[in-house]
């Protein structure tokens, strides 16, 4: 008898993506959804989508998910594990979302130490809307918005997410990994799993930036794309684990708090 070595993960529905060839939106969708197997929670799974190009992943993941104005992600993902902390909870957003217009509701729940899994595509472009400049986009890099390449004396440098979150108290686990070759997505399907586990097990907030390919505004084909990412972005973004505290007492608050809980108790101010 063949041994089956490959198949679609049950998280994944049975549809064909509207990305683009070579786009690392779709290696990542995969990752998540062997996670959301591997732990067997896929059916009290709530997915928080982003604005940007991943906007309708509702229709590619297998399991519920909804959607949150541009950047505000963290916020609808905080009401819903606040409301059902039974519930397993992630956000999937890219860097304009995440970094940009969510960058405050992104700080904060990461500094409150919520129970959530966040995975961070960052392209160092905004997808969607044709290329603009992001706040990752990198030093020198042509974009619409920087014709002539970005440069610190108008744009600023671009920002490390990775790096930041690590410096958050209610932070418990945060990685910055890639796609561009095998052993890169091994060690992001690592990381996604061990984000998982943070929110499963510890009730922590996982924070994991996925270093991502964009080939179709980058204006590459597929695979020198995927050069690209490892040779230009990986130095700007440096691969690794930045902050995995071992498992304690969490932060993060499981339920309302008692006073508010408790009918009668909660007045108006
Ligand atoms: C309030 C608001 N402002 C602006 C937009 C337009 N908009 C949609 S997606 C997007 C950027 C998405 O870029 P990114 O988060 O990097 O995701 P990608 O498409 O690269 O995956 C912007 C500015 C919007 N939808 N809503
Ligand atoms: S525009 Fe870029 S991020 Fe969006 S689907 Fe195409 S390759 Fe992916």
């Amino acid at each position: 008898m063949q041994k089956k070595v490959f198949s679609r993960p049950e998280g994944l529905l049975d549809v064909t993506t509207h990305y683009c060839a070579g786009c690392t939106h779709g290696t990542a969708h995969r990752l998540v959804a062997e996670a959301l197997d591997h732990f067997g929670v896929r059916e009290r799974a709530v997915g928080v989508a982003p604005a940007g190009c991943s906007v309708m992943m509702y229709k590619y993941f297998n399991c519920d998910t909804i959607e949150a104005a541009h950047g505000r992600a963290l916020a609808v993902g905080t009401g819903i594990k606040r409301a059902r902390p039974d519930l397993f909870v992630f956000t999937y957003q890219g860097d304009g979302d995440l970094a940009s217009i969510g960058l405050c509701e992104t700080m904060h729940a990461a500094n409150r130490g919520e129970s959530i899994s966040v995975i961070y595509v960052n392209n160092a472009v905004y997808g969607m809307t044709g290329g603009q400049m992001a706040p990752t986009t990198l030093l020198c890099q042509r974009t619409t918005t920087t014709p002539a390449g970005r440069t610190v004396a108008n744009e600023g440098f671009p920002l490390k997410m990775a790096e930041l979150m690590a410096n958050l108290e209610g932070v418990t686990y945060c990685e910055r990994a890639a796609m561009y070759d095998v052993k890169q997505v091994r060690r992001a399907r690592k990381a996604i799993f061990h984000a998982f586990e943070i929110q499963i097990q510890h009730n922590g907030f996982g924070f994991v930036e996925l270093l991502s390919a964009c080939p179709t505004n980058l204006k590459m084909p597929p695979a020198k794309a995927q050069k690209w990412v490892a040779d230009e972005m990986v130095k700007t973004f440096p691969l690794g684990v930045f902050k995995d505290l071992p498992p304690g007492p969490s932060p993060a608050p499981s339920s309302a708090p008692a006073a508010l809980a408790e009918e009668g108790t909660a007045h108006a101010v």
